[in-house]
């Protein structure tokens, strides 16, 4: 940290630290499509390239480098000895409840029945029953969806434990005759767990995920009102301009949270393309004032009190339309969750973003 200024590194670093982990028990019968779900829900082809720790004899933990999540993926359900499977499972989420850190819990459970087979098993009823004892809220996922005919009501009404049932297609499913169903539910199921998970959780699964535009939307207006609370409050004693650069880490650790929250890569490379040398550590000499008040020059209406007072209104305003314009940017060039754009595609978008905004405040001054 030099004068106030953090360095880009641990301001990438804290980033990270908040954006914690979700962990995800995926249990049901062999074939009923949990791997399949997975890797379509999920960056990063998890449960086929993750080859998982085995935590215990039924079940794997599998995790991705770079992605914020953990599948606990269970088998072993449709054997005769099912119970002893819930025993295990029962074990190994006291074991984690146990642990210090919530990142190391189970958060969620998602256990899966496929649709053709119309029935609910005593072995699915017992672990929803076990899951919901031990606090972890579940959904029941109906797999290969194509035909309800009223198997949803029935699952609704015989897991009553669930907090809700999704009917989901990871894979589009062809009919002999041609006619194709694309995959459904699956955004769907976001939203469920994300209302059921802890708030703590959420925005590792918005990183994690790549069916639910929303969500990630939904996340990122969230990080920037954090944003906004915080330059807000430097702002409280109102600041000459040329010292706003207080209110510069904030922006650039709303830009940092946000871009974590759409799963891309937190790292120097990818910020320090976005903001420039604002935030190279060269905080307290000149040219460091040079590039902070270069990077607040960029934010829509910023121009208008360049020389003159920030107040607690203003810094808030400047944050609302900065952290939006950089939310605007990903909805328009990270919105192919198979591609993630380069920095300077990035850059490019959010430049044109924040040229537009600043037309319109421009604007709204003339009239
Ligand atoms: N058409 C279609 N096929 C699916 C869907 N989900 C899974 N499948 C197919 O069902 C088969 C089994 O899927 P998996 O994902 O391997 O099932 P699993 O539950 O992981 O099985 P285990 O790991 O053995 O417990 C595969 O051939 C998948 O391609 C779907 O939504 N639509
Ligand atoms: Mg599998």
């Amino acid at each position: 940290m030099v004068d106030g200024i953090p360095d880009l590194d641990e301001v990438l670093a804290e980033a990270l630290r908040r954006l914690g982990r979700i962990n995800i028990l995926v249990a049901g019968k062999t074939g009923v499509g949990k791997s399949t779900l997975i890797n379509a829900v999920f960056q990063g082809e998890l449960a086929t390239t993750g080859v998982g720790r085995p935590v215990t004899l039924h079940t794997r933990y599998i995790t991705k480098e770079g992605v914020p999540l953990g599948i606990y993926d269970t088998r072993g359900l449709e054997a005769a000895s099912f119970r002893e499977t819930i025993g295990e499972l029962e074990k190994l989420i006291q074991d984690r409840r146990a642990q210090q850190n919530a990142d190391d819990h189970i958060h969620v459970g998602w256990v899966c029945l496929v649709e053709d087979s119309r029935r609910v098993e005593p072995a699915e009823s017992e672990l929803v029953h076990m899951l919901t004892r031990r606090e972890v809220p579940v959904i029941a996922v109906i797999t290969k969806a194509k035909s309800d005919e009223g198997f949803r009501d029935a699952v609704t009404d015989l897991l009553s434990d669930v907090k809700n049932v999704v009917r989901v297609r990871a894979l589009a499913t062809v009919f002999d005759d041609g006619h194709r169903l694309e995959s459904m539910g699956l955004d769907d199921l976001i939203e469920l767990t994300d209302q059921v998970v802890p708030e703590g959780q959420r925005n590792a699964l918005s990183a994690a995920q790549r069916v639910s535009l929303k969500q990630k939307q939904r996340r990122s207006h969230a990080a920037v009102a954090t944003a906004v609370t915080a330059a807000a409050s430097v702002g409280l004693t109102p600041i000459p301009f040329a010292d706003a650069a207080a209110i510069v880490p904030i922006q650039v650790t709303m830009l940092a949270s946000v871009s974590a929250i759409w799963g891309l890569p937190v790292n120097r490379a990818f910020l320090g393309t976005l903001v420039g040398g604002a935030m190279a550590g060269t905080g307290g000499t000149a040219a460091g004032r040079a590039t902070v008040t270069g990077l607040l020059k960029l934010i829509p209406g910023a121009g208008q009190v360049v020389g003159g007072m920030v107040s607690a209104a203003t810094a808030g305003v400047l944050t609302t339309a900065f952290g939006e314009a950089y939310i605007a940017t990903l909805s328009v060039v990270a919105r192919d969750p198979q591609r993630v754009p380069t920095p300077d595609e990035v850059r490019e978008e959010f430049m044109a973003q924040l040229r537009r905004r600043k037309r319109l405040t421009g604007q709204r001054q003339d009239q």
